[in-house]
This record gives C-alpha cells, structure tokens and sequence, in this order.
C-alpha cells in the first residue's frame, strides 16, 4: 500500500472498501488542506491583492489533488479498494461565488498565481447562499437558494476579524481562508470576509428575504436582485465591507513585514476587478491618514499601489452610485471622494472625466482611472476599444497607464482535470512539458497523420458519450452520440445573442418539417442562468425552454434535431460539457463581449469556434487561421457605426427577409403558444421587431451561412479533426500563466 492511501486509510479510521463517498471525500479533504498548509511560504516582499466580489473556484478536490502531484497515487488506491474518484467528486458541493467570466477568471489568476509562485492572495466574501440555483418549472427560470457550506468544508476560520462602520452600523468580520494550491508550487490563500451574524433563516420565498436587515443579510447572496433601491444600497454595503476588510488586512500584513506605510507601494500591489471594489481607492486614503500619512500623500501612495481591470465596456455595467446612497452608506468616504473629484475638476476642464458628475452620480470606473497606476482591458480588441471609444478622453490624458492583458484560463482545471483522455493523448504525443509551459501544446501540431487524427475524434465521441449519460441521468434527455454537439454556455444576456441561436433552431426546424433533412444530426445544447430581474433574458430561456419540448417531442424532426437546455449550469456543469464540444458558439454582437474565455475553453479540448469577431475570438482567429474557425457578422467598427448613427432598424431586416420572418413569427404561432406563456413570447417578439438593441437580425443570414458551412465541413471526419487538432496545438497562448506572468512583467513587478 502507498503513502497515501495508507494516510487515506488512517483518516478514515477503517479500511478504504467500508468508508461511503461521502467519507472518502472528507478524509481527502482534511489531507489536502494539511499538506496545503504545509505548502504555504509567504515568501516575497511585494504581494499581490487581487480584489474581487466573485471568486468562482469551482469544486476543488480534484484539482488540488492534481497540483499537490497526488491525483494518480489517490485513484489508483482508491481504484484498487473498488471506488472511484469521479464518485467521491460528486459528493462536493461547489461554491457557487461567482456569476460567470469575471469570477471565474478570478479563480483561473489564483491558481495560476500559486502555480508560478507568485506571492498573492485573493481577497473577496464568503456568500452563503452565493448566487442562485436556477431551477425549470413550467418552463421559467426560478430561483431558489444555493447552500453550499458544510460543516467541514475547504473554508478555515481564522482568528482574524475586523471592525467596518457603516452610517448606521457597525459590524465586526470574520475571515475564512481557502488554500490556493500551485501546480508542484506553492500554496496561496483565498481570504474571504464574512458576518457572523448573519441569518439564513430571513430568507423567505425563492430567493427574497429582508434587504435592509444589513448585520444578517450582509453576505447572504452574490448581487442580490439590484432592481430596487435597497438591493443596490445592499450592494454598496457588501462592496464596502469586501474592500474595508481588505484594506485592514493589506496595511497590517505590511506592517507586520516592515512597511512603514510611506513605502506601501513596495509591500503591497492590489487588482481592483471592475469596478466592484473600487472604494478601496477612498478607503485606503482614509485608514492611511488615520494612522498618521497627511492626506496628499496618502493619495500618492494609493495611486501606486491601485491598478484597476476593466471588464465590460456595457455602459449599464459601468458602476455609478447616487452620493446620496454613499452618504447614507459610507459617510466616512463621501468627503474623501468628493476632494477626489474637486482635484480632478481643477485639474481637467472636460466634465466627462469628473468622479462625481452633474446628476451627483460617482463614477466609480473614473475615480480607478485618474487615481491608479494601471488601466487594462481584457482583449486586444476589448482594450483598443477602450482607448479609442469608450475611455477615449481617459486615453488622452493617461496614456501611459493603458495596457491590455488578454485573458487566459488555468490548463490544470480545463484541460488536466476536465479531459483526461485528451490530456494523456497529448502526453503521449509530445511529453507532459505543456502542462507547465503551455507554448509546448505547438509541437503537437505534427501530429496530423490519419492514425493521430482518428485518434482525437475516437477522444472526442468518448467524451460525448460520457456527457450523453450524464444528461439522461441528471435530465433525462437522451441525446445521439453521433450527432454534432453543438454549445452555447454562458451567463444570458441579450448582447451574447443565446436568441440568435435560438432562431437558428427554429429555421432548422422548420427545415427539417419541409423535408430538408441535416446529413449528420445536430444537438443543440444551452446553459444559462438569467439575472433575476433582466425580464427579456428569462422570456429568452422561456424561449428555449419551449423549443426544447417543440423540436423534442416532434417525431418527425427529433431524429435529426435535438435542443437541451442544461439546468443550473456552473462550473461543474461546464467539465462535462466543454470536453464533449464539436462546435462552440461565441456569437456576441462585435463590439460588446470584452473577452470571453468560454472560447478558450473549448478551443483548448478540441471544438471549433462559430464567432464573431469579438473579444478574443478576434485573437483565436489570428492564431489558428480562417480554415479553422468559422466567423460571421459584421465587424466592430460597422456596430459602432451603428450604434452613433442610430441607423439600425431590425423590421427593415424582417420585412426583407423570408427566413427571417418566419423563424421570428414563429415565436408568436400556434405551435409556440400551445406550449408556452403568450406574453412572455409577444414581449420577446415585440423587443426583436422593435428594438433588438444587439442586433440579432443584422447578422442572422451571415450566421446561418457560416453554420451551414460548419455543419457541411463536420462530414469530413479527418480534416474536421485537423481543424480540431490546431484548435488544440494553438490554444497554449491563452493559457492564464500567460496572462499572469504579463500582469506581473507589466503591472505587480513582484521581483524588481
Ligand atoms: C454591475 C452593477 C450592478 C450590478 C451588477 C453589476 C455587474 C455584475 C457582474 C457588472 C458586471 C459583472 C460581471 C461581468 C463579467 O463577468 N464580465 C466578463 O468578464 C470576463 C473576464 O474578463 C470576460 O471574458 C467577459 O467577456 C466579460 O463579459
């Protein structure tokens, strides 16, 4: 017996054959967490403080038993006393601490930060019910809350807490750790603020619950519903609370090393993640001249230390606060802000670049930019827009703090761990170098001879497989494992166009009813959580909801045609789903997605991409050339144009348009409304004849045309598995030690 299954044995208190999963999961757990600790250095002068109000760590056995160098030895004793890992993995349940892309890049930096041996840490809150569980009922979207703490979890109590004032409270803090493993590297930690007084029992039907009982909401939920006014007060309070905490935390760590807080900048570097931690620009200000720095220099410091990451170039997710909202919530901040702002109007004459603007509204993205070092988009064409559009007058002024960092994804989790039979294939054809230097994944490219070749796509049907029976087990839909897996997996908003896809369905529908019948069939798969007040991205899931049951039930087209829509969809959800791929849909309209690294994602285990040319689909393309990627629609620059003119009219495209007309229309016939909710329908009809504010009918032939294309490409296995296979050998660009090590080189310079 090893070493560890010995230890696992130990733990356990009895032979590995008698312990349930649940058990097992927990002996592993508490091994993992000693051996992290062990791993801890702390070593380095300057850390990096990465700030954000999502972590989305996804489950975190397997992985850590990957980066500790442990998960071969624990199968294979689990393996030899009759269990699996892959069950005891079901017995986890994930934190559910983010929304989508910008939590879980959160999650990627961390594990890329520890694998290089960085010294960082993340800095965020522990949601109890983190953010919703979306379950179907009656074809809607409803929301239910999502516990996900256990008794004995990966979170570790520390005797750390801290005072936050607020206008009318105070509470006192609690910290939580979770270790951030590095790959053979090592161990960081994830530190995570909480309440302890908070009250799960105030939630009430769904997810509603009383939004002014701050001392027991406060890290109830990820953004609460933010469609009235306590919600986004309620936001304001958790910002506040995350950053308040941090910023004790970062001044006391330094201390602690040495720092006497003129030199802060040497000690401590912090990552402002959008705009959701921006008050730690104010609040820094504010402890450091309450520990005895006079204010202009305080504003120094803190303007080397803050580097800020836009997200998001939607302007209704560029955070502005009422003052009124922050007067009542932080008090202590607003006049601190407020000579912010005065500092900058003297300064500049253009009212746009002003903190707090003519209506009172405090722009928080602005206060980042004029009092940080560093301004980064996302994507190339994220951060090129940034400058010459968006952030333009900010350009301007402070060109030298632009930068881009274009996102990347950790390769232990989506590729290692999610894909183990594509990740022994690739070892075996050129070594396990790549796992640490992703650049490496290049060499496999000359591997395209027909055995290697057949060898991927025997890969790729096994994986759908997998994900057949997880869907028959888990939603008891039974999909064809020879037919095209074709997903869109992401976060729903109009701008990410899931309604363009759906439309497509309906065209291929009614196709397949006239007798034009797909030579390989095709299904459709969703997943997608709705915010719980964005009203047309719920009539969009409705939508989906009722083609599933249409096109399903529907002897005729179902042979060649299925549509699933994936209940709750999260990370773990994702692991099954990406390595089962053969088409990814990034379909965005150009210009609004700053990334996207669910692109990355698939690439990386062997789809090819239908995109746009929009966010980092725009560098995937470059990389892997245009015989290996199927893009469509108007570019960047055509949007915008639109958009300044105003020149875009979507009943121009219906009225001109059959295909058009009657895939739209359908939303509204018989066979729709038989099954669904008419005003949900006509609203969504109505919002796409009326407005269709990203341009869902501009682009629809194109994307028919290049799907078409796709589909007929698919029918030729061996050059579909070549495409597959540069997909892969070019995807170690978009690795997030990549990216890190940028972030590091150009902003944190941990080492100089
Ligand atoms: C803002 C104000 C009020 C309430 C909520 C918000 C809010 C919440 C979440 C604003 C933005 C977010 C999340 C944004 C996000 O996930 N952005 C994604 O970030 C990824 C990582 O950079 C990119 O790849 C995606 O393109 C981008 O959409």
């Amino acid at each position: 017996m090893g070493k560890l299954a010995e230890a696992l044995k130990e733990k356990c208190g009895k032979e590995i054959q008698a312990c349930d999963n649940r058990q097992l999961y927990q002996a592993l757990l508490a091994m993992v967490q000693e051996e992290a600790a062990k791993r801890e250095s702390g070593e380095g002068k300057k850390k990096i403080y990465y700030i954000s109000a999502e972590f989305l760590i996804g489950k975190l056995l397997s992985n850590n038993l990957i980066n500790l160098g442990w998960y071969d030895e624990v199968r294979d004793a689990l393996a030899d006393a009759g269990k699996a890992l892959c069950d005891i993995e079901e017995a986890e349940p994930e934190p559910s601490l983010g929304n989508g892309g910008l939590g879980r890049l959160a999650a990627c930096f961390l594990d890329s930060m520890s694998g290089l041996g960085l010294n960082g840490a993340g800095i965020g809150l522990n949601y109890h019910l983190g953010l919703f569980k979306q379950e179907f009922e009656d074809g809607l979207q409803k929301e239910v809350p999502n516990p996900w703490m256990e008794g004995q979890s990966w979170l570790i109590r520390r005797e750390v807490s801290y005072p936050v004032r607020f206008g009318k409270l105070t509470v006192h803090s609690r910290l939580y750790d979770i270790a951030v493993t590095g790959y053979h590297n090592r161990t960081n930690w994830l530190h995570l603020f909480d309440v302890e007084t908070i009250d799960e029992g105030i939630v009430e039907k769904g997810i509603s619950f009383d939004k002014e009982d701050i001392a027991k909401n406060l890290t109830l939920f990820l953004y609460p519903d933010d469609s009235d006014e306590a919600g986004r007060k309620l936001r304001i309070y958790q910002q506040y609370f995350m950053v308040s905490n941090g910023a004790q935390m970062i001044l006391d760590e330094c201390v602690k090393k040495g720092c006497t807080l003129h030199d802060l900048p040497d000690y401590a570097v912090i990552q402002i993640n959008d705009t959701h931690p921006s008050m730690v620009i104010p609040e820094l200000i504010r402890l450091l001249t309450e520990r005895g720095i006079d204010f202009d220099e305080a504003v120094e410091i803190v303007k080397k230390a803050c580097a800020y990451t836009n997200h998001t170039i939607l302007a209704e997710a560029l955070e502005k606060w009422p003052i009124a909202y922050l007067k009542e919530v932080v008090p202590q901040l607003v006049p601190i802000i407020e000579i912010l702002d005065g500092r900058i109007r003297r300064r500049f004459e253009d009212p746009s670049v002003a903190i707090i603007d003519s209506t009172d509204l405090v722009h928080m993205a602005h206060m980042d930019i004029h009092y940080g070092f560093s301004v980064n988009g996302v994507a190339y064409l994220h951060t090129e827009i940034l400058k010459n559009t968006e952030l333009k007058a900010f350009y301007q002024l402070y060109p030298e703090k632009f930068n881009n960092k274009t996102n990347g994804v950790t390769f232990r989790r989506w590729l290692l761990h999610c894909n183990h039979p594509l990740a022994d294939f690739i070892t075996g054809k050129i070594g396990a170098g790549y796992k640490k230097d992703a650049d490496e994944l290049e060499k496999l490219g000359a591997f395209d001879d027909e055995a290697s070749l057949r060898g991927l796509l025997e890969i790729k049907h096994q994986n759908k497989v997998a994900l057949k029976h997880y869907l028959w087990e888990t939603q008891g839909v039974d999909v064809d494992e020879d037919s095209i897996f074709d997903i869109q997996i992401k976060r729903l908003h109009e701008y990410k166009r899931q309604q363009m896809n759906a439309l497509y369905v309906i065209h291929k529908y009614l196709e397949i009813k006239k007798g034009k019948i797909p030579s390989t069939p095709i299904t459709v798969i969703f997943g997608a959580k709705a915010a719980p007040a964005y009203v047309i991205a719920k009539d969009i899931i409705h939508l989906i909801l009722c083609l599933e049951k249409i096109v399903n039930r529907d002897p005729e087209a179902s042979p060649y045609l299925k549509v699933v829509m994936v209940e709750n969809y999260n990370v773990a959800k994702a692991e099954k789903l990406i390595p089962a791929c053969d088409i990814s849909q990034q379909i965005s309209l150009a210009s609004k997605e700053a990334s996207g690294t669910g692109n990355m994602k698939f690439m990386l285990n062997g789809a090819v991409t239908l995109g746009t040319m929009d966010g980092a689909n725009v560098e995937i393309a470059d990389l892997v050339g245009e015989d290996n990627i199927y893009i469509f629609g108007e570019s960047s620059e055509t949007v915008i144009g639109h958009y300044e003119k105003a020149d875009y009219v979507p009943k121009d495209y219906y009225e001109k348009d059959e295909d058009i007309k009657e895939a739209v229309d359908f939303l509204v016939g018989k066979e729709m409304t038989a099954v669904g909710h008419k005003e949900s329908l006509e609203r969504l009809h109505k919002e796409l004849l009326d407005k269709d504010w990203f341009m869902t009918l501009l682009d629809f032939q194109s994307y028919v045309k290049a799907r078409e294309q796709a589909y007929a490409d698919y029918e030729d296995r061996i050059s579909w598995a070549k495409k597959m296979l540069v997909n892969i050998s070019k995807a170690g660009f978009f690795s997030s030690d990549r990216t890190i090590r940028e972030y590091d080189r150009d902003i944190w310079k941990l080492s100089e």
